[in-house]
C-alpha cells in the first residue's frame, strides 16, 4: 500500500511564503493543496499547486558540477559535495587573500532558499566583506530601509480593519501575491475604499473606487500633490504632527511648490480627480498605502517612499487601528538581525562597502547612523528587514567586477538568484562575471547565471527542509515549514552551504549548529521553546499586535520623532526633503516610456519558463501597446518586435491592450528559454530579457540610493522576425497540462 505523508509548507515559489500542504506518496511530493484551516485556506495559487512539478522536475539539479568548459559554454563534469566545497573554500581563500576580503562578493534574495538564517552575512562579516547585494534592493529591501530614515521601521498594513487602501501600481492578483489580493478583497467586501494609481487599467485598477492613470515614473509627484490637498485644506492630525513629528514647516513649504496645476502637468491627471483621491484617502478613519515596488523602481524612488512614509505620519495612520503598525523585531525568534553579526565587521570594511560614499541609503553608512535609536527603540542596533537595511549597491558591484574600479571584486556567488537577468544593464553583468576568478551558484536549476558559473551546486526545495519563516524579519507571524520528502542525495540548503565553507575556512566555531533543526532550536529558544515543541503545538503563531508603541520608546529616528525633514539624509548631503526629479531629456527617435513589470500569472519573476503547465499559460513574452500606438506603428496582436532603448534591444511579441495607456509599452520581467539551452548561448539570456534595456548609468539612477528607474526610461518599435530557435510561442505548442489543479481562491 503506498505510504501517504502531509505536512504544512511555506511555499517558496514566490516571496509572499503563503502555507499550505505538502503531499508525499512513497517518498516523492505528489501533491500541493490548500491549507486546512478556513483562514489561510485561499492563499495557494497555481503556481503552488505546480510544486510537484516543479520539484520532482527532469531539470532539477542534483549533482554537484564544475566547470570544464569555457566560463558560459556550459559543460561540466559532476564531482562530489565533498570536492566541490573543499576546491571553492581552497579558491576563496587564495582570491581573498590575494585582493581583501572585500574581493568577494554575494547575490541572493534569501527567501527562496530560505533556510540561510543570515549565515551568508555571518560568514561575510566574519571573512570581512561587506559587498552583499540582493534582489531585494528593487523590491521591499530598499524600501524597508528608506522607510526607516522617516519613521525608523518599516510598517505593515492593517488589512484587517482598514477602511482605505491605496495601491500605487501595486496590483496583486488571484496568481499573484494572492493573500495580499484576498486580504485587499476582504476589506472590499467589508465597505472599505479602495485608490489605485496606475498607467494601466490594471485588475485592481478595475475595480478601484477611483483610478488615476498617472504617466509612468512620476509618482513622486503626486504625492506631492495628495500633500498640498491635505494641507491645504487641513485634513492631517494637528496633534499628531505637533507631537510626534519634526520638519513640518519646510516640508510645507516645499509642498508649496507643488500647486495642483504642476502635479497635474508632470502626471498627466487631472487636479480635481488628484484632489478627490488626496481628499478620500485623508478622510478615510484608518487607510493604508501597502508596500509597493514600483516606487522602489524609479529617478525619485527615495523621495517617493519617503512620501509615502509621510503620508502616512502625516494623517495619523502611523501605529493605529486600521493603518500601518510598526512591528519591532520578534519576542520569541532570534532574528536575522542578530545572527547576522553586523557588529563584527571593522568599520574599516565597512566602509568598503560599494555604494557607501555614493548611494548610500541602503548601506551600512546609514545602518550606523541608525544603530543607537534602533537599539533605544526596538533593543537592538541592525535591523536587518526584509534583508535591505545594509546592502551594497548593486550597479557598483557589477561596476567593480568588470572594471575592477575602484577595487577588484573576483569572487562572486550566487544562491537562489538568477543575478545576470536580475538587475540593471544585463552587458555589464555579462562583463562583470566573465571577468571573475571564482563563481559558484547555488540553483535548483541551470539558470543562465548558473551557466558562468565554475561550480553549480544543486539546492534542496522547501518540501525538503524543516523551516520557521517569520516573513524575512518584517511581520510578527511565525509560520512552521515541514519537511516531507529527503533532498537529493547531494543537495544542499543553504545553511549547510555556508556551515560547510566556514568549518573550511576556519571559523567554524562560529557556526556551532550541527542541523537546521539544531538552528531552529536555537532561534526559538527566545521563546522558551525547541522546534519539536513549536511544531507539535502550532503551525502558525501571530503575535498580537500592540499599538502606538512610539508613546513610550519614540520613533527609531535619532530625534526619536517622525522626521518629515530627514537629518540622516540632511547629514549625508542630501536634500532632507522630498521633491520629484524630472527624467532626462527624452531623445526624439525613442517616443515611448517603456516600463518594467506587471508580474505574470505562471512564473516568479526569472524562473519556471521550463515548466510545461506554467508555461503554456504564458509561452512568449509581451510587449503591451495601446490599439492607437499598434495602429500608429504597423503592429498587429502577436506581431513579434524589436524594442530598443539606448541601452540595449530585445526582442518580444506583441499584445494589443486597450487597458493600457497610449504612449507607454510594457516590457515583462526575466525571459530567458530553457528550452534553447545548447542551441542558443545562455539559453537565450539575451533575447528577450528587460535587463537588458534597463541603464545603470548615474542619470538613470536614485541619487540617494543609486536604484536604477525601470518605470518610464525612452524607447522605440520597430518591425522584427520571430526569432528562428524561439518556435513555440502559441500554448498548444507546450505539452497538455498534467497535474495541475486549481485550488485557487475563486
Ligand atoms: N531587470 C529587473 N531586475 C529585477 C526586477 C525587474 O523587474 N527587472 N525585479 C526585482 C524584484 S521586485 C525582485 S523581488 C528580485 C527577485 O530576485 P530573485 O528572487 O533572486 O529572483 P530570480 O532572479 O528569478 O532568482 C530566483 C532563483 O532562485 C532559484 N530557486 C528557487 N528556489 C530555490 C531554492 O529553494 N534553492 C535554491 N538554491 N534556488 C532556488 C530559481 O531557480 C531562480 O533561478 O528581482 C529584482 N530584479
Ligand atoms: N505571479 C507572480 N506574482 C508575483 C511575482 C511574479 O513574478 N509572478 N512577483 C512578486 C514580486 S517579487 C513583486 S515585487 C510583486 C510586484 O507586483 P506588483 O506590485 O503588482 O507590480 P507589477 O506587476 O510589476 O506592476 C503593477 C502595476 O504597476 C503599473 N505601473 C507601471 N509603471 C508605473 C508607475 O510608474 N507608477 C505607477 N503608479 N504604476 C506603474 C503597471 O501598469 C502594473 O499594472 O509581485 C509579486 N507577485
Ligand atoms: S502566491 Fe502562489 S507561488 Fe506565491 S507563495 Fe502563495 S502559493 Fe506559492
Ligand atoms: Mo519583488
Amino acid at each position: 500500500m503506498a505510504s501517504t505523508k502531509t505536512k504544512y509548507s511555506v511555499c517558496t515559489v514566490c516571496d509572499i511564503g503563503c502555507q499550505l500542504r505538502s503531499e508525499a506518496v512513497d517518498g516523492k511530493v505528489a501533491r500541493v493543496i490548500a491549507h486546512d484551516n478556513p483562514a489561510l485556506a485561499r492563499n495557494i495559487c497555481y503556481k503552488g499547486t505546480a510544486v510537484p512539478l516543479i520539484h520532482n522536475h527532469e531539470d532539477r539539479l542534483t549533482k554537484p558540477l564544475k566547470r570544464v568548459g569555457e566560463r558560459g559554454e556550459d559543460r561540466w563534469e559532476e564531482i562530489s559535495y565533498e570536492q566541490a566545497m573543499d576546491e571553492i573554500a581552497e579558491k576563496l581563500g587564495s582570491i581573498t587573500a590575494k585582493y581583501g576580503p572585500e574581493s568577494f562578493a554575494v547575490s541572493t534574495s534569501g527567501w527562496n532558499t530560505q533556510t540561510t538564517h543570515s549565515l551568508d552575512r555571518r560568514f561575510m562579516n566574519l571573512l570581512g566583506s561587506p559587498n552583499w547585494i540582493s534582489g531585494v534592493a528593487l523590491c521591499a529591501g530598499n524600501t524597508a530601509a528608506v522607510n526607516r530614515l522617516t519613521y525608523g521601521w518599516f510598517p505593515q498594513p492593517d488589512f484587517g480593519s482598514t477602511n482605505c487602501i491605496v495601491l500605487f501600481g501595486h496590483n496583486p492578483r488571484k496568481h499573484s501575491w494572492t493573500p495580499i489580493y484576498n486580504a485587499i478583497r476582504a476589506a472590499r467586501a467589508r465597505g472599505a475604499k479602495v485608490i489605485v494609481l496606475d498607467p494601466r487599467v490594471s485588475d485592481q485598477a478595475e475595480q478601484a473606487d477611483i483610478h488615476l492613470r498617472l504617466k509612468a515614473g512620476t509618482d513622486a509627484a503626486m504625492c506631492l500633490g495628495w500633500l498640498k490637498v491635505i494641507f491645504d485644506e487641513g485634513l492631517y492630525d494637528e496633534a499628531f504632527v505637533k507631537d510626534w513629528c519634526v520638519g513640518f514647516d519646510e516640508l510645507k513649504q516645499r509642498v508649496d511648490e507643488y500647486p495642483l496645476a504642476r502635479v497635474a502637468e508632470i502626471t498627466g491627471v487631472a487636479e480635481d480627480d488628484i484632489a478627490a483621491a488626496a481628499r478620500m484617502y485623508a478622510h478615510a478613519d484608518g487607510a493604508v498605502i501597502p508596500w509597493t515596488p514600483i516606487t522602489d523602481q524609479q529617478l525619485s524612488s527615495t523621495s517617493a517612499i519617503r512620501l509615502h512614509s509621510i503620508l502616512r505620519a502625516v494623517t495619523g495612520n502611523l501605529d493605529v487601528v486600521g493603518g500601518e503598525t510598526l512591528g519591532g523585531f520578534s519576542e520569541t525568534y532570534i532574528p536575522e538581525s542578530e545572527l547576522g553579526l553586523h557588529e563584527r565587521l571593522p568599520d574599516a570594511q565597512k566602509e568598503k562597502q560599494l555604494g557607501y560614499d555614493d548611494h548610500p541609503v541602503f548601506t551600512y553608512r546609514v545602518a550606523e547612523m541608525l544603530k543607537e535609536p534602533t537599539e533605544k527603540t526596538w533593543g537592538f542596533p541592525y535591523a536587518d528587514l526584509v534583508m535591505g537595511c545594509q546592502m551594497a549597491n548593486p550597479t557598483d558591484v557589477f561596476r567593480a567586477m568588470a572594471t575592477e574600479d575602484p577595487y577588484p571584486i573576483k569572487a562572486f556567488f550566487c544562491l537562489g538568484n538568477n543575478a545576470l537577468l536580475s538587475y540593471a544593464n544585463q552587458h555589464q553583468i555579462h562583463r562583470a562575471m566573465l571577468n571573475q576568478e571564482l563563481i559558484v551558484s547555488h540553483e535548483i536549476f541551470m539558470t543562465p547565471t548558473a551557466m558562468l558559473a565554475d561550480y553549480v551546486l544543486p539546492g534542496d526545495v522547501f518540501t525538503e527542509r524543516d523551516h520557521v519563516a517569520d516573513g524575512w524579519s518584517w511581520g510578527t507571524r511565525l509560520s512552521l515549514s515541514q519537511k516531507v520528502v529527503d533532498a537529493p542525495e547531494e543537495a544542499s540548503s543553504t545553511f549547510q552551504f555556508w556551515t560547510d565553507l566556514a568549518h573550511r575556512m576556519g571559523f567554524g566555531d562560529e557556526f556551532p549548529w550541527t542541523s537546521l533543526e539544531d538552528m531552529l532550536d536555537y532561534r526559538l529558544s527566545r521563546g522558551g521553546r525547541t522546534f519539536a515543541q513549536f511544531e507539535s503545538a502550532t503551525f502558525m503563531e501571530l503575535a498580537p499586535p500592540k499599538f502606538r508603541k512610539y508613546l513610550k520608546k519614540g520613533f527609531a529616528t535619532p530625534s526619536g520623532k517622525v522626521e518629515l525633514a530627514s537629518s540622516v539624509l540632511a547629514d549625508l548631503g542630501f536634500d532632507p526633503l522630498p521633491y520629484y526629479r524630472e527624467l532626462p531629456v527624452q531623445p526624439d527617435d525613442f517616443p515611448y516610456l517603456v516600463f518594467t513589470g506587471v508580474r505574470e500569472d505562471p512564473f516568479f519573476q526569472t524562473g519556471q519558463r521550463n515548466i510545461e503547465s506554467l508555461r503554456r499559460r504564458m509561452p512568449a513574452p509581451n510587449l503591451f501597446l495601446h490599439p492607437v500606438d499598434a495602429q500608429k506603428e504597423g503592429f498587429a496582436d502577436g506581431d513579434w518586435a524589436k524594442l530598443s532603448t539606448p541601452q540595449g534591444a530585445v526582442l518580444a511579441q506583441i499584445a494589443v491592450h486597450d487597458t493600457m495607456k497610449e504612449g507607454h509599452i510594457r516590457v515583462p520581467h526575466g525571459w530567458w528559454y530553457p528550452e534553447l539551452r545548447g542551441e542558443v548561448d545562455l539559453a537565450g539570456a539575451f533575447i528577450s530579457s528587460d535587463a537588458v534595456l534597463c541603464s545603470d548609468e548615474d542619470e538613470w539612477l536614485d541619487h540617494e540610493q543609486g536604484v536604477p528607474h525601470f518605470k518610464g526610461f525612452p524607447g522605440k518599435l520597430e518591425k522584427a522576425q520571430q526569432p528562428a530557435q524561439v518556435s513555440r510561442t502559441r500554448p498548444g505548442d507546450w505539452r497538455p497540462d498534467t497535474a495541475v489543479e486549481e485550488h485557487a481562491a475563486s
